[in-house]
């Protein structure tokens, strides 16, 4: 069985691991598993080959035998249901760790891409001087929800499960922003997770097809 993904020929980060194939490629390094990658051009991305598999025209997608997923929480779920390692064994802790899946992508990462496109999208905008405080306040108002949520707990829900791996990983995506080193037990914890092997491992493999050559 072999599971291929699809990642950006060329990511716009440079490979600084914000592009979503890596949270795809760390949860597959936390589970044992090996695959391939597919690299698709931007154009390609919106050619009926790649629409077939994601209509959505985007990365990541995953195959594997006749299976074809996309959205990063529901591939990262499939993993974490078909393999050990991230997700508990009993129902109840498996169910809570599903939710902070559900929590990362649905109610914290929303305000973070809205901070990413007011930055990137609209940075040249007149408005966009006058609006970026607000969004910036809401990103905060999550931040310290879940700040004072994770207190200071090692992983949201016990052991480090697929809630971590997606919270961590749509966390990561603000530093540049400077908006995560205002709580420092967010910081740490998104530290936490990129000091794990399987972290390191799925970064240096998208880092290597971005670096220059
Ligand atoms: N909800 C979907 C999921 O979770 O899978 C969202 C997927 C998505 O946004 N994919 C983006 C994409 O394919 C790449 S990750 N965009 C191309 C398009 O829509 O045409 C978003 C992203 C891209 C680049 C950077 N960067 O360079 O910093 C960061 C994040």
């Amino acid at each position: 069985m072999t599971i291929t993904i699809t990642a950006f020929e060329r990511s716009p980060d440079g490979g600084r691991g914000l592009a979503r194939d890596t949270r795809v490629r760390w949860a597959l390094e936390e589970a044992g598993q090996p695959y391939e990658v597919r690299l698709v051009s931007f154009p390609a991305l919106k050619q009926p080959a790649h629409l077939a598999v994601n209509p959505f025209g985007q990365i990541p997608t995953y195959e594997e035998e006749g299976l074809a997923l996309f959205e990063t929480g529901s591939i990262v779920l499939h993993i974490a249901q078909c393999h050990k390692g991230l997700l508990p064994d009993d129902a109840d802790g498996r169910a809570r760790a599903i939710t902070w899946m559900f929590a990362a992508v649905n109610t914290v990462e929303p305000p973070i891409l809205e901070l990413q496109n007011a930055r990137l999208l609209e940075g040249d905008k007149s408005w966009t001087a006058e609006r970026l405080p607000l969004v910036k306040d809401r990103c905060r108002d999550r931040l310290k929800q879940l700040s004072a949520y994770l207190g200071d707990r090692e992983w949201l829900d016990g052991a480090f499960s697929a809630g971590d791996l997606m919270m961590a990983s749509v966390l990561l995506r603000l530093r540049s922003s400077g908006l995560l080193d205002e709580y420092a037990n967010l910081a740490a914890y998104v530290a936490r997770g990129e000091a794990r092997p399987a972290y390191k491992r799925a970064f240096a493999a998208q880092l290597a097809i971005n670096a220059p050559k």
